[in-house]
């Protein structure tokens, strides 16, 4: 087979661009491809909803990748294993009733997998810098431009898209609960209506309140992940990855009960 590089730049651009237009308009928009992201992405797109994901990295996963400390092998709790075990991850039990690990490399690339065959559609190397707001001061949209852009520093205006629904699952940082926040003062539902803050280390209340601290924080958007303990003011956890799990699909079914 004699190959054709334009037939080749044809294919790349023309299926690119197919993906980007059939996601302009969605049911949900995630924010972050974390462990939280890639199950709330799984479990949307399972559901039939139009889910998209923007990852600023190549490579989605976040901080799942490398476990703890580089040792890239996640501990879970009982209450997450269902989770991992239901898409075909080999979670082994630790001699510690209760906990169970994972290879964190198998774990988030089958996480992606599922969610991609799914139906979810993934956008890698995509920054998402602002939110799309409706007459009622409601989110009803993303505002993404190209990581390469952001890097370089360059002087180029985004793009967006509209949604029903955003989570933010960027992690420590909560980038898009962020800058609703600098842009709307005082409206979050939160304790203070700003973001609290990630406190200290707490392993166990920190895994537990990242549940409960899984909700809609502005009119719609939800949080998930680490960035709903930052937004809510909840302690980190350390390299345990059951509540991040938990929380994606928490996300996602509070969303589900609304679309
Ligand atoms: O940090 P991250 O893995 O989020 P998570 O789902 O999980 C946290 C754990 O990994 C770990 C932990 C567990 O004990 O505490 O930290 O809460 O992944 C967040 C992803 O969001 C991307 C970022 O590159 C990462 O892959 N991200 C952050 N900001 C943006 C973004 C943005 N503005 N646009 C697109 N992606």
């Amino acid at each position: 087979m004699k190959l054709d590089e334009l037939v080749i730049t044809k294919a790349i651009v023309e299926g690119y661009f197919k993906k980007l237009m059939n996601c302009l308009e969605l049911d949900v928009a995630i924010v972050g491809g974390g462990p939280s992201g890639l199950v709330a992405a799984l479990e949307l797109a399972k559901a039939g909803k139009k889910v998209a994901l923007y990852e600023r990295k190549l490579s989605v996963g976040g901080g799942m990748w490398g476990g703890g400390m580089l040792f890239n092998e996640i501990v879970i709790q009982h209450e997450a294993k269902e989770i991992l075990e239901g898409v075909g991850v080999n979670v082994r039990p630790y001699e510690v009733e209760g906990y169970y690990t994972a290879d964190s490399v198998e774990a988030v690339s089958t996480l992606t997998s599922k969610a991609v065959k799914a139906g979810a559609t993934i956008f890698n190397a995509l920054s998402v810098e602002d939110v799309v707001v409706d007459d009622e001061e409601r989110i009803n949209g993303l505002v993404v431009n190209w990581t390469a852009v952001e890097m370089a520093g360059l002087h180029v205006d985004p793009l967006s898209i509209h949604c029903k629904y955003v989570i933010d699952a960027t992690g420590h940082d909560t980038e898009v609960v962020r800058v609703v926040a600098r842009k709307m003062p005082g409206r979050l539902f939160t304790a203070t209506g700003n973001i609290e803050g990630e406190k200290f280390m707490s392993p166990d209340r920190a895994e537990k309140l990242t549940i409960v601290n899984t909700r809609e924080v502005f009119p719609g958007l939800y949080v998930a992940g680490m960035a709903a303990n930052a937004t809510f003011g909840g302690p980190r956890m350390g390299p345990i990855f059951g509540g991040m799990l938990l929380s994606g699909a928490k996300a996602a079914r509070e969303i589900l009960s609304k679309i």
